[in-house]
């Protein structure tokens, strides 16, 4: 058993293109977000490494799952961004398959933090994100990311909004943020921790690895 994993420890470890390949974990989080969403920008926040993501103009380019190890066996979770309009309908077919058995099948993936623009929250492919997730029951925390560029007046409203929005998901938490600024990032960083630790073994791991976390 680990001890709380801390954002700031955050490693490259792996990338990876098949879900058979995914990495052995024992708990991990993922960072989910429409393309040009901002997710690059609010992991090099959270994890205090300036080019840990890539950060570009760019959008839809990354069509990998990264893997940061934040301790031991746990892991920070890049997913591929969505929702680029030139992508090939192949393309589409291959995201919808890796993401949604990764997030329906991961049994390491004990939570999700899914970034959006704060002026474009809740597009469809946010949507089916939360729809192949939130049947499992486990954390999604919302980051209303690009808060810089709204009055205080818009905030409030997008926040109330969503908050609606997913307000008979008890599993689901909204707050407002900003890379830029750096609004909301400690209430961010925190709440990825405490989603991350103490950690529990994964379900469906084998039992004699259940057994030696729990008798080290
Ligand atoms: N104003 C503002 N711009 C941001 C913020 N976060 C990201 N951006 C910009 O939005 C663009 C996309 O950001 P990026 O982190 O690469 O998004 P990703 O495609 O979701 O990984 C870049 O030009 C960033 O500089 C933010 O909090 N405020
Ligand atoms: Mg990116």
């Amino acid at each position: 058993m680990t001890a709380k994993p801390v954002l700031n420890r955050a490693q490259f470890h792996t990338s990876v293109a098949r879900l058979r390949d995914l990495p052995a974990s024992q708990a991990e989080i993922a960072f989910a977000g429409r393309s040009n969403a901002g997710k690059s920008s609010a992991i090099n926040l959270l994890t205090r490494k300036n080019r840990l993501a890539y950060t570009s103009k760019t959008p839809g380019r990354t069509q990998l799952i990264n893997f940061f190890e934040l301790d031991a066996n746990v892991y920070l979770v890049d997913l591929p961004g969505y929702g680029y309009a030139k992508v090939p309908p192949e393309i589409k077919a291959q995201w919808e398959e890796l993401l949604s058995r990764y997030l329906q099948e991961r049994s390491a993936l004990v939570g999700m933090v899914l970034i959006m623009d704060a002026r474009h929250p809740l597009t469809p492919l946010d949507q089916r994100m939360l729809d192949w997730f939130l049947p499992r029951g486990k954390p999604v925390h919302i980051l209303l990311s690009k808060a810089d560029k709204l009055s205080g007046n818009e905030r409030a409203q997008t926040l109330r909004k969503v908050k609606q929005a997913v307000a008979e998901h008890a599993s689901v938490s909204v707050q407002l943020f900003s890379s830029l600024s750096r609004m909301g990032a400690e209430e961010a960083a925190e709440r990825i921790e405490s989603l991350l630790g103490p950690v529990e073994p994964a379900e469906g791991n084998d039992v004699a690895e259940v057994l030696a976390a729990q008798h080290p």
